[in-house]
C-alpha cells in the first residue's frame, strides 16, 4: 500500500468512526449532550444519543439525517459563516426548539445561559430532550408519543411500521 492509499484509509477510518459515534463532538457543544433522556422508553438513565435527530441510535436512522427542530436549529448556528464552536450555544440556550414551553437551557441545565463551551456540565439538574416536546413532568402526550417515538426502524424484517400516507 502506498503512502497515498494508506492515508486515504485512515481517513476513511476515520470518518467511519466519526459516524458511528453519531457526532460525538457536537454533544460537546452544549451543556449536558451526553445525558439527554429518552422520553419515549421513559426507562431511567437510558439516553438519546442523537440529539438533534429524529432518530437516537445510528444503526436505527433509515434516512441518515433527519433532524428534529433542535437539530435544525444547531446546524444553523453553527452553518453560520465565521461563527466558533463555543460560540453556538449562547444563542441556541434562548431557543424553545421543540416548543414545549422550555427553552433549550432551561431543557439541558443551563436555565440562565452561563455555561460556556469546554467547561464541565451544570449538574444536579432535571435534564429534558430538547428536541422533543414533553409535558411539565418529563413524560409524552399520546400525540407526540406518535410523532416522535414510532418512526421507522431498520429491523430484521419484520416490518410492522405503517407506510407514510401519501
Ligand atoms: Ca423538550
Amino acid at each position: 500500500m502506498g503512502l497515498g492509499s494508506a492515508l486515504c484509509f485512515v481517513a476513511f477510518i476515520a470518518i467511519v468512526l466519526m459516524e458511528v459515534a453519531g457526532h460525538p463532538g457536537f454533544r460537546d457543544l452544549f451543556p449536558n449532550g451526553h445525558v439527554v433522556p429518552d422520553p419515549c422508553s421513559g426507562i431511567p438513565g437510558d439516553t438519546w444519543h442523537r440529539v438533534g435527530h429524529l432518530i437516537k441510535r445510528k444503526e436505527d436512522d433509515v434516512a441518515k439525517k433527519q433532524y428534529n427542530n433542535f437539530g435544525k436549529d444547531f446546524l444553523e448556528k453553527k452553518n453560520r459563516v465565521g461563527m466558533g464552536a463555543e460560540e453556538i450555544w449562547p444563542d441556541l440556550c434562548k431557543l424553545d426548539s421543540d416548543g414545549d414551553g422550555r427553552t433549550n437551557g432551561v431543557e439541558l441545565g443551563d436555565p440562565n445561559c452561563l455555561w460556556y463551551f469546554g467547561e464541565p456540565s451544570p449538574a444536579n439538574m432535571t435534564i429534558y430532550h430538547p428536541g422533543i416536546p414533553e409535558n411539565a413532568n418529563g413524560t409524552l402526550t399520546e400525540q407526540t408519543r406518535s410523532s416522535f417515538c414510532n418512526l421507522p426502524l431498520v429491523t430484521n424484517a419484520t416490518s410492522t411500521t405503517t407506510a407514510a400516507t401519501p
